[in-house]
């Protein structure tokens, strides 16, 4: 089994940790296309940002920003992923050359966007997800997260095969962060071999997230200002060597390098080839 990196490319003024970076197209594509030299299988190019407590961006905004860098990066021959939540963008995207649809609401935000995919040539990532980031941390309330998340998951993948997406076609993701508080995130990972167990192909997405800063900070806050990018990057290299150990599919990072190098020193302690293969192509 390999793990792929998905490099993420955010053409957005407001995203998480690298909001306003890249929103000049042609910043974005020399990024995307260095992610991809440095060793990302898969490109994420996002125009609305989902961080928490982020308003909607109107479907039009969204393909202004990301349609352009999509042409760019498949024209470079790129693997590339929209992540988005609108039917539409999916749908251009996809006519701009995407072959994945990346939609962290897992097909919930907009009621058009199962079908959608299931009539276009692209591969579906369906995230675990309870409602708009503007207040998501209010629905993170469990009895149990770890049965929740599988049991909703399930449901989603069942709309998806029932919207006519077919299984081969379909990777889900059980949505770290997303409607998720500190240690539910944890629990979560620690369970990746049940997700993984639903028979699907499994994104991980814990990048720079929230939740790494509060595992680092002194006071268990995300104000403490020690916990730089930098180490937010070291602690998601380690969950990426985490997740492929427990058999994901693909994880999804901001820091290509660092991931790339944790999975290659965790490959050579195994001894095989196993998980980063295709990235060594360099
Ligand atoms: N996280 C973010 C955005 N898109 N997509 C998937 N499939 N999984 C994730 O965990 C995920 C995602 C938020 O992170 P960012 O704003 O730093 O890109």
């Amino acid at each position: 089994m390999t793990t792929l990196i998905m490099g993420i490319v955010n053409v957005t003024p407001d995203s998480f940790s690298d909001g306003g970076r890249y929103v000049d197209p042609d910043t974005a594509i020399a990024h995307g296309l260095w992610l991809r030299a440095e060793g990302a299988s898969v490109l994420d190019v996002g125009g609305e940002s989902t961080r928490p407590g982020a308003e909607r961006v109107a479907p039009r905004v969204e393909q202004e920003r990301v349609i352009p860098v999509i042409r760019a990066l498949v024209e470079a021959g790129a693997a590339v992923s929209i992540d988005t939540m609108n039917a539409s963008t999916a749908l251009a995207a996809v006519e701009a050359g995407a072959r994945f649809v990346n939609d962290v609401s897992g097909g919930l935000a907009d009621p058009d966007l199962l079908a959608a995919v299931a009539g276009a040539d692209a591969e579906l990532i369906l995230g675990h997800w309870r409602g708009p980031s503007a207040d998501m941390y209010a629905r993170a309330e469990y009895a149990d997260v770890v049965l929740e998340v599988l049991r909703e998951l399930t449901e989603r993948a069942d709309a998806a095969a029932a919207a006519g997406i077919p299984p081969g076609r379909l990777i889900v993701d059980p949505g770290i962060g997303f409607g998720k508080k500190g240690t539910q995130n944890w629990d979560v990972l620690r369970a990746l071999p049940r997700v993984i167990g639903l028979g699907h192909r499994v994104l991980i997405g814990t990048s720079r997230k929230r939740f790494l800063a509060e595992a680092l900070s002194a006071d268990g806050t995300t104000e403490d200002p020690t916990v730089t990018e930098s180490r937010r990057d070291l602690a998601t290299a380690v969950t990426s060597v985490l997740a492929a150990r427990a058999g994901a599919w693909a994880v999804r990072v901001h820091d290509v390098v660092a991931t790339r190098d944790a999975l290659r020193v965790a490959e050579m302690w195994e001894g095989d080839d196993r998980w980063t293969s295709s990235t060594r192509s360099r």
